[in-house]
């Protein structure tokens, strides 16, 4: 347990989660000057400390309450808990989805392997750094394979024999691909989390988790949402909200003397821009402006 007043919340020091996590603490208002090697930093104008680990370790320490936070993979969240037993799914909830380090734990076998379906890999060896969730997979899908436990490098066992399939981490393909190898089954996909224990802790560090909750969400929303104006004829303005999503209640100020063309200004989920932006243009919008949003609060 975290017997401190300051609360602590566990990131990966250094790997492909620590840049975002990082930059969505600094995002929330929080100082901190890490130096490498540093395993607790402390925030200089918030109650928080950091614990730079490695991401293996995270949803170990917050289901202990070793930090009352962590931000990890969903996949790590999930290999931890499931190698720990059912009973610890009650030590640890998710806060937060956090939109970054997306990627999916996926099946793959030689290009030339012949595969149907998961009851292909019957009777088949499969290499993993992740035996814990593949397991799961297997015995839910009533499938009998034998799991191979290795902890890195994983896509080139079946080069080496020592496999004849492997579920790793799969974000573009381009790994796999690399080497020989076809992704066959998908058995998770993940992003980054934000995680808090379930252990007792003080009311004040309930209040600190509660405000810095309301700062990630501010700075989550924002990412997703853009500020749009734009001028369009005032017919347009029902179809012009169909094309934008979010954007349902917008302010619209009337241009000129005969009110027939207006400003829009609105607050929207970030489309898939061109097409969108051509659809606008289609119903008669024009001079559109679309700005970032650095944060959303209340
Ligand atoms: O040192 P530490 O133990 O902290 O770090 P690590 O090396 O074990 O983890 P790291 O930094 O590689 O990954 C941390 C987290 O990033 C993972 O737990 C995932 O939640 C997330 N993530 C997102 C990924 C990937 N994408 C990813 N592509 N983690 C690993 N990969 C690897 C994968 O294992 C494979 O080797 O990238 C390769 C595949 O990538 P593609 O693009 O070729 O498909
Ligand atoms: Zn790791």
């Amino acid at each position: 347990m975290n017997n401190s007043p300051r609360l602590r919340i566990a990131i990966q020091k250094s790997g492909r989660l620590s840049e975002k996590s990082f930059d969505l603490l600094r995002g929330c208002g929080l100082e901190f000057d890490w130096r490498r090697n540093q395993l607790l930093c402390a925030c200089t104008n918030f109650p928080l400390d950091l614990m730079l680990v490695r991401d293996d370790d995270i949803a170990e320490f917050v289901t202990d309450g070793v930090c009352e936070l962590g931000i990890v993979g969903f996949n790590m969240l999930e290999e931890t808990l499931l190698a720990r037993g059912d009973n610890q799914r009650q030590e640890v909830h998710i806060l937060e989805r956090l939109g970054f380090g997306t990627c999916r734990l996926a099946i793959a076998v030689p290009e030339e392997k012949h595969f149907v379906d998961i009851n292909s890999l019957a009777n088949c060896s499969i290499a993993t750094s992740y035996p814990a969730s593949l397991q799961y997979f297997l015995n839910q899908n009533h499938v009998e394979a034998e799991v191979i436990h290795i902890s890195g490098s994983v896509e080139i066992a079946p080069a080496l024999q020592i496999a004849d399939a492997i579920c790793d981490l799969v974000s573009t393909g381009s790994t796999l691909r690399s080497n020989g190898l076809r992704e066959v089954q998908t058995i998770l996909e993940s992003q980054s989390v934000l995680i808090q224990t379930n252990k007792k802790f003080s009311p004040e560090k309930n209040e600190v988790i509660s405000r810095l909750e309301e700062r990630l969400k501010g700075v989550i929303r924002a990412a997703k949402t853009k500020y749009i104006m734009m001028n369009a004829p005032l017919e347009a303005l029902e179809e012009i909200k169909s094309i934008m999503p979010g954007l349902e209640d917008p302010s619209v100020i009337p241009l000129g003397s005969d009110g027939k063309k207006i400003a829009i200004h609105a607050v929207a989920r970030e489309p898939d821009f061109w097409s969108t932006m051509e659809k606008l243009r289609a119903v008669g919008a024009s001079s559109i402006l679309v700005v970032p949003i650095e944060k959303i609060f209340g």
